[in-house]
């Protein structure tokens, strides 16, 4: 159960990073085996705990979270998009999944786990093992096959998970605790490399960017921007010295992308052929294909190039 729930983190952690279909699939693929094999000794398990002959508060919060996180982990699967009360289930997926972290950590350090036995390694118990995983993962597959025959819902998923909505029906989203700052489109700035370059001049040159936006809360949604490249905008020769490029919002969210990555991104400044609004990043936002949503940075001011490596940054914001 234990090495299940850690491939289940694991994998799940690999999908939120993932952008493009190849990861994805892999990644959705051990996600699906691992959350149904806990979700097949969950019960089991269940039984255990309250067994025990002193049932922890800690034992049943972590009963409680870990059915939170199984359910919620189905009802985005088979339920499609939607928020209740502003949160959609990969949020609550997430969130539950943290706080089982959390607890578990605690459970680990106050019952230190059992020393693997000679027992455990052997031939008949690697043999029961393997099987469970092979049959965890069929029927996975089967479920994922009949899904995709019975249901609207797979065939607009994609390899993330994600759900298929209309651009207009997009909700404005943030990452964890950023704000939505109303701006001056005119007074606006964005200093690229030392300069300050004002919104007219990134309108006039801008051109269309058909991209899909995927957002880590589990809907995604194509549309064509209209936005200039960031190569556009920098000094080939200083760009070739530099590894990275930091992207920095007016708020002070920011992402470090490689700097060799400058031609597929765009700062737009408009979606659909009408101007940003606020909730999308007014006046100015980073539009990066390929690339899952919180990449996208929005409100941008400024575009700096830089001598550290693309993975000098935490792999998800913090804010
Ligand atoms: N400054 C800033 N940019 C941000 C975020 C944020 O919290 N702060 N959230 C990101 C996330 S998680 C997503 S999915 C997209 C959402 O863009 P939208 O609101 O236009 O749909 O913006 C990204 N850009
Ligand atoms: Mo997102």
């Amino acid at each position: 159960m234990g090495l299940l729930l850690l491939g289940a983190l694991a994998s799940g952690l690999l999908l939120f990073a993932a952008g493009t279909p190849a990861p994805a699939t892999a990644a959705r693929i051990a996600h699906g085996t691992t959350g149904l094999g806990v979700l097949v000794l969950a019960p089991w398990k269940t039984v255990v705990v309250l067994r025990a002959a002193r049932v922890h508060a800690a034992s049943l919060a972590l009963v409680g979270l870990l059915a939170v996180c199984l359910a919620s982990g189905v009802v985005q699967v088979l339920g499609g998009y939607g928020r209740v009360l502003g949160v959609s289930p990969v949020q609550v997926h997430v969130g539950s999944a943290v706080g089982l972290v959390l607890l578990g950590a605690v459970h680990v350090v106050r019952h230190r786990p059992l020393r693997l036995s000679r027992r455990d390694a052997s031939r008949r118990r690697l043999l029961v093992s393997g099987a469970f995983g092979l049959a965890a993962a069929t029927t996975w597959g089967v479920a994922e096959l009949v899904d995709r025959r019975l249901s609207r819902g797979a065939a607009t998923r994609l390899a993330t998970g994600s759900h298929r909505l209309d651009p207009a029906d997009v909700p404005a989203t943030t990452w964890l605790f950023d704000r939505v700052p109303v701006l001056d489109p005119r007074a606006h700035r964005v200093r690229v490399d030392g300069t300050d370059v004002d919104l007219a001049a990134l309108v006039v040159r801008g051109g269309p960017v058909p991209a899909r936006l995927d957002c880590t809360s589990g809907w995604y949604a194509d549309a064509t921007w209209t936005g200039v490249p960031l190569a556009a905008l920098l000094d080939p020769d200083r760009r070739a010295a530099a590894r990275s490029v930091v992207v920095t919002s007016v708020t002070g969210y920011r992402r470090r992308f490689p700097a060799e990555e400058a031609d597929r991104l765009w700062l737009a400044t408009a979606v659909e052929g009408r101007p940003l609004t606020p909730g999308t990043g007014a006046p100015v936002r980073l539009v990066a294909p390929g690339r899952r949503g919180f990449w996208w940075v929005k409100w941008v001011a400024s575009v700096e190039l830089d001598d550290r490596p693309a993975a000098a940054q935490p792999p998800f914001p913090l804010q």
